[in-house]
């Protein structure tokens, strides 16, 4: 049903607005294509925090000139089985895009290889990072950093980005199991929309700008997020900071916060992707049926469901009906797209 402050909206249509918005504030056909479809997809999931919610972000990136919307990334083969793509200051899914193709050769024939993309602006949810590669029988693995968000176990300030990471493992019949989840208790998009609905957020998400416990997303949002689980979510988000800044020659979150011209939109980072050919590590011929037989053990559980359930099931669904998006949200997306 849609409420009053909701509008009905297909998922093409979504796709189709957030295009022509790119279009028109300067990415060229590719980067826009690309850009929109990874916002229609996502809310085509179900995942709201990163779908046309985060238009308002692209198109101020392209409009302060921080993001080229033209960029193409290029490629160079820094070892046999690592490749490095560089953004050029664009935004990241063409490049990972072109990682993904680069990589998939030499994960067949070496069964390891690792991607390092550089110089991009990576403002989406990473499962559609590694989707392509899982369902080609790969397993994958995503991280990015952000900017200073995040308080490390036992601080009060931000320093670590929300720092996703996403692993995929490769189902029976191209079917995927894919987990996708920020280092911080809960992605700072969500926290954003709690924000804009006046909702409360559960405890343990964040701390007050005097670094005390609080509810209220606003708050949150002007201090400092927590990471999920304690001290294990923060080594996770330390881990992240090291695999897609040290590793890779890119900015650690306090130093792409520093850098960055705050206009709303995504920093300038880099990402780290890893693919692993299961058929290349010791049991060629039955590690599939093995590990079917693993999550069929783990269905059997009963009260429990594997993560990526929840989207895989608002796919089918949202694909047919569309979602709901707030009339302003969407008001001004038209606007921006030119009517
Ligand atoms: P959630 O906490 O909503 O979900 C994290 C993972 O847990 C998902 O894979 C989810 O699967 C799974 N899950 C949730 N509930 C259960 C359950 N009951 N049983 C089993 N599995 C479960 O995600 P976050 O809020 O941490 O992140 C949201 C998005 O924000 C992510 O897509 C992330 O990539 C994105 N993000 C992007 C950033 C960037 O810099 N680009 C930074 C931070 C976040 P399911 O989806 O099926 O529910
Ligand atoms: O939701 O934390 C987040 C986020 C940061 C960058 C893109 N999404």
């Amino acid at each position: 049903m849609t409420s009053a402050a909701n509008q009905h909206v297909a998922i093409e249509d979504i796709r189709r607005v957030a295009h022509a918005a790119l279009a028109r504030a300067g990415c060229d056909e590719e980067n826009a294509a690309a850009v929109a479809a990874v916002m229609a997809a996502s809310d085509r999931d179900g995942c709201a925090s990163h779908g046309l919610f985060r238009l308002a972000g692209y198109l101020a990136s392209l409009k302060s000139g921080k993001v080229n919307g033209r960029a193409r990334p290029t490629l160079k083969r820094l070892a046999p089985g690592v490749v490095q793509i560089d953004g050029h200051g664009g935004f990241a899914p063409l490049a990972m895009a072109k990682a993904r193709e680069a990589l998939e050769p030499v994960v067949r024939e070496q069964g390891i290889a690792a991607a390092a993309l550089v110089n991009v602006h990576h403002f989406s949810a990473l499962w559609l990072d590694v989707e392509p590669l899982v369902e080609k029988g790969l397993a994958a693995m995503c991280f990015t950093a952000y900017m200073p968000a995040v308080a490390p176990y036992g601080g009060r300030k931000p320093f670590f980005g929300t720092n996703p990471m996403a692993f995929g493992w490769p189902r029976e019949d191209g079917g995927t199991m894919i987990f996708d989840q920020a280092s911080a208790a809960m992605a700072r998009g969500e926290i954003m929309i709690a924000a804009r609905d006046g909702h409360a957020l559960p405890p343990g998400v964040g701390v007050n700008a005097d670094g005390q416990p609080t509810t209220d997303p606003a708050a949150v949002l002007k201090g400092a997020q927590l990471p999920f689980g304690g001290y294990k979510g923060s080594a996770i988000a330390l881990m992240v900071e090291l695999l897609a800044g040290g590793l890779i020659g890119q900015p650690f979150s306090v130093e792409a916060g520093t850098q960055d011209n705050k206009d709303g939109g995504p920093p300038r980072g880099g990402v780290f992707l890893l693919a692993m050919d299961p058929a290349k590590f010791g049991d060629p011929e039955g590690w599939l049926a093995h590990c079917e037989s693993f999550f069929e053990r783990y269905m059997a559980l009963g009260d429990v469901r594997l993560p990526g359930d929840r989207r895989a099931k608002n796919r089918a669904r949202i694909d047919r009906e569309g979602t709901e998006l707030p009339v302003k949200l969407w008001e001004d997306a038209l606007a921006a797209a030119g009517g």
